[in-house]
């Protein structure tokens, strides 16, 4: 029997636009069904966490995805979106891994990332699920900076990518990924996360709102939460900003 599929119910496709992200929410004033996925082959000012800049040239995948999800548990779409992605591109051959809280990584360097944002929009609650992938980008039109810690699939793989193959695949990994999500599948969700972080069992530095805490990345809580342990031993949760608390929080490698 062929289920209904709750993503990609429609593909809205755009030359450049300010954001993905931004377009979604305008355009929910015409009323776009939950599962509608806005597309550009470029964004004019793409943005990461936090206001930071997602640079976005031709060449590179942006999309968003609108979801209607209850708001219990709604931080945990966040930190799992990176699993589908895992998934797409590991049938292109590329084992990715994820850097808490979402950045994808192909040994070390990052290949993408997602940026999840709550929108009340007429008495509904939305959450849009923001990716940017850099498929074939050419990483010479990154500054510096970025682009020694960024990465292409086409780099890893070596052969162009179809675009339009890519993104089919990906909304089909997001579409199963979804149901479990709205199943409550989150025990396996979690522990799929855990096996693909590679921030566990690292040294490193979290700024949060609440100060600094420096140790060791122990565990993931079922609650999403970065467990820490401090240097005298003591246990610190650190959560991801969620769509519905921007909590302010970056990290900073050892
Ligand atoms: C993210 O933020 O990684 C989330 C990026 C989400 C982008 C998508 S594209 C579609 C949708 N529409 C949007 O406007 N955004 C979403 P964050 O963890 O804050 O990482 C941002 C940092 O990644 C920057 O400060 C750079 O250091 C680095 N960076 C920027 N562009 C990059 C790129 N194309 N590839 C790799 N690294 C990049």
């Amino acid at each position: 029997m062929k289920r209904n599929k709750i993503i990609q119910q429609r593909v809205i496709e755009f030359d450049a636009v300010e954001s993905t992200n931004e377009k979604a929410k305008e355009m929910l004033d015409e009323n776009i069904d939950e599962g509608s996925v806005i597309v550009a082959k470029r964004q004019v000012a793409g943005r990461g966490r936090f206001g930071r800049k997602w640079h976005s040239p031709p060449g590179g995948l942006y999309l968003s995805i609108v979801l209607k999800p209850l708001k219990k548990n709604v931080h945990l779409i966040s930190l799992l979106s990176g699993l589908p992605v895992v998934a797409t591109l590991r049938e292109w051959g590329v084992e990715a891994t994820l850097k808490w809280p979402n950045d994808l990584m192909i040994e070390g360097k990052k290949v993408g990332g997602i940026l999840c944002e709550g929108v009340h929009h007429r008495n509904e609650f939305y959450v849009i699920v923001g990716i940017g992938i850099n498929t074939s980008t050419d990483l010479r039109r990154f500054p510096d900076d970025v682009r020694l810690e960024a990465t292409s699939l086409k780099r890893e793989v070596k052969k162009d990518i179809d675009k339009n193959d890519f993104l089919s695949k990906l909304l089909d990994d997001y579409d199963s990924f979804y149901r479990r999500y709205v199943a409550c599948e989150f025990v396996s969700l979690i522990q799929e996360y855990k096996d693909r972080c590679t921030t566990l069992g690292k040294h490193l530095t979290v700024e949060t709102a609440r100060g600094r805490v420096v140790g060791m990345a122990k565990d993931i809580s079922s609650q999403g939460a970065l467990l820490i342990e401090e240097t005298d031993g003591k246990g610190v949760e650190v959560f991801e900003g969620s769509p519905l608390d921007a909590a302010v929080i970056f990290i900073v490698w050892l």
